[in-house]
């Protein structure tokens, strides 16, 4: 009889064990892990913003409009767009990733996702870091003007695709919240036709013709290498994976 008993019991313990080792396992809902993803997104996109609002000072300063303040846009302008990269990394490699990796969600779509979008916008922020700000001849000045007009669509998408993310959190109501979502994806689409607009334009058509070509000049170059960097990012925005 005693016997028995000790069987029953080391069945019972064992069974006991199995269930809360699946209940640890189980501690993170699939939904809670995609909310911690698209917390993340939200900070990754605040790192592309911080480079491209970085970006626009910096090319403000080279203008000469005002220069009492330029060496504090360009020192201001300089810091943000050397933030962007480390936030944007170090998001990447936040706990809670690290975390997913080790569990069941190592296959989940948006984990890799994540990491790809994470890739894409290093390229981004890369191309801004290599940006020639100068813009002492005429031509230089206007690839200024059009280099804001991108940073503006990349900045247009981030914030539109911040609007989407806050809508899928589903905290303020159903009208509100399918308000932010259509209004954010919005923006994204856009963002992806300023930027198609800007580089297929006319003023673009007009300085390749009049010699700033990208094989020819490095600033023309940069500015192209950093819209293709943009349009991955920007696409990539646009086909998020839902919350849920
Ligand atoms: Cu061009």
């Amino acid at each position: 009889m005693f016997k028995v008993n000790c069987v029953t019991l080391t069945l019972f313990s064992f069974l006991v064990l199995c269930v809360a080792g699946t209940a640890g396992a189980a501690e993170m809902s699939k939904e809670d892990a995609h909310m911690k993803m698209h917390h993340l997104h939200v900070m990754m996109n605040k790192g592309v913003l911080l480079a491209t609002e970085g970006s626009n000072l910096l090319m403000l300063s080279k203008t000469d409009m005002l220069p009492s303040v330029d060496d504090m846009m360009d020192r201001h302008g300089s810091e943000m767009i050397s933030q962007s990269r480390p936030l944007i990394q170090r998001t990447m490699s936040a706990p809670v990733i690290m975390e997913l990796h080790s569990k069941k969600y190592i296959n989940d779509p948006l984990l890799h996702y994540t990491e790809q979008l994470g890739v894409a916008m290093i390229e981004a922020v890369d191309s801004l870091e290599k940006m020639i700000m100068s813009s002492t001849s005429a031509d230089a000045k206007k690839m200024s003007h059009l280099q804001t007009l991108l940073n503006h669509a990349l900045e247009m998408a981030a914030e539109g695709s911040n609007l989407a993310i806050l809508g899928q959190m589903g905290k303020t109501g159903e009208v509100m919240d399918t308000y932010s979502i259509k209004l954010g994806n919005q923006m994204m689409i856009n963002a992806k036709m300023l930027l198609s607009t800007t580089l297929q334009g006319k003023t673009m058509q007009d300085l390749h013709a009049s010699g700033s070509t990208p094989a020819s000049d490095q600033m023309m170059r940069n500015v192209h290498s950093f819209a293709e960097a943009a349009l991955k990012v920007i696409d990539m925005l646009i086909t998020m994976p839902p919350m849920h």
